[in-house]
């Protein structure tokens, strides 16, 4: 391993609206050699989400920004290389903020050990980890669904959409996804077993959900906020939950938009609006996995990847995902 090389990837620039490669400086450095108390981790697997859109900002938010010429934020998984730590052994699989790096020091703060018997490793990142259970929470947590719901899920083919939508239908919810893309939409109808989907790039979004739910929307978990929100929100029924998990129509704009609109229909329609972090979450975690992964084992939950091979394509992929590229979670290969 010695003379190995770690390549990592740091923030360059802090963007202003969409990043661009140039943002990023990919950089070879040596291998880190654990202290006392330490492990040396090989990433196996990078997961890229929207949320680090916000760490390069230098706003302070509910985490610092990342600074520059620092390594990127990023969840990942990888395997115990060197161990200098007494709870973890050579080969150990483990999970946490290890960062856009090929190897990464920890001193076991900041990571779990992955247990593989409940899928495979990557998933420990995606439809097991922070997306999956953000879609877990969000949805049974914020939404309350009661069977018979009609339930809209914003990007619904993503690595949160995708779970909302299907646990939805095993709650017993009627589903209706927003996508981007008219594949898109044919998977989340015919592979995921979606009742409807909306192309909100080709369709008019309010005409598409008065077709789509003509007894109006009891919950609406939203990715996107923007104009498919605002038409949401107009079609809500009294007693509706919106669970405010994301904006991305917001993330690469210089100024966020005056949206949503229409937030008197909150009163009129006696109706909760509520944000919240999967981090709130965080002690029940390991409930929500076990349960998703009797779903994915039973076949009634799917899970779709985007996998791209290769560390040195994490920028283009990112802003990619950023532009709705990415087809399901996004993952960097590494090993
Ligand atoms: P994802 O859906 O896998 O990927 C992002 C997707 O957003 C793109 O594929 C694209 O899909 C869509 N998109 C991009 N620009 C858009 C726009 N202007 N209008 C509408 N859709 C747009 O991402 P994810 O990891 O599942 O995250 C989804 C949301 O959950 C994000 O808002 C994220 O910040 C949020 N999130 C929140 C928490 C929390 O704790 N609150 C945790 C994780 C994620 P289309 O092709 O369909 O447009
Ligand atoms: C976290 C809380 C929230 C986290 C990610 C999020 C990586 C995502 C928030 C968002 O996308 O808005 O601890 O960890």
């Amino acid at each position: 391993m010695s003379d190995e090389i770690n390549l990592r990837i740091l923030l360059a620039n802090r963007p202003s609206g969409f990043p661009k490669e140039s943002d990023f400086i990919i950089e070879e450095s040596s291998i880190p050699i654990p202290e006392e108390g330490e492990i040396l981790i090989q990433t196996e697997w990078l997961s890229l989400d929207p949320y680090m859109r916000g760490r390069m900002n230098d706003q302070k938010s509910y985490a610092d920004p990342v600074a520059i010429g620092e390594v990127m934020v990023g969840g990942a998984v990888g395997r115990v290389v060197r161990s200098r730590s007494p709870i973890y052994e050579i080969g150990d699989v483990v999970e946490g903020r290890l960062g856009w790096q090929a190897y990464a020091i920890s001193n076991g703060s900041d990571i779990r050990k992955v247990n593989l018997d409940l899928g495979p490793i990557q998933t420990s990142i995606g439809i097991l980890g922070m997306p999956g259970l953000t879609a877990y929470f969000g949805f049974l947590d914020v939404c309350e669904p009661i069977p018979g719901d009609t339930v809209v899920v914003s990007a619904a083919s993503g690595a949160v959409g995708q779970v909302v939508g299907q646990i939805a239908k095993i709650m017993g919810c009627r589903v209706i996804g927003t996508v981007g893309s008219d594949s898109k939409l044919s998977f989340v109808v015919d592979e995921l077993g979606f009742d409807a989907a909306i192309n909100y790039k080709k369709q008019d979004v309010g005409n598409a959900l008065d077709v789509t739910c003509p007894n109006g929307i009891d919950i609406y978990f939203d990715n996107v906020g923007g104009f498919v929100t605002d038409a949401v929100m107009d079609r809500i029924n009294t007693g509706a939950r919106i669970s405010v998990c994301g904006q991305i129509s917001q993330y690469n704009l210089p100024e966020p938009e005056f949206a949503p609109r229409n937030m008197s229909i909150l009163t009129r329609k006696q109706s909760k609006m509520e944000g919240f972090l999967v981090t709130k979450y965080q002690s029940l975690f390991d409930d929500g996995r076990i349960r998703m992964a009797g779903w994915i084992k039973s076949g009634e939950l799917k899970y779709r990847e985007y996998v791209v091979e290769g560390l040195e394509n994490a920028p283009r992929t990112f802003i990619g995902m950023l532009n709705g590229e990415n087809f399901g979670k996004t993952l960097v290969k590494l090993v």
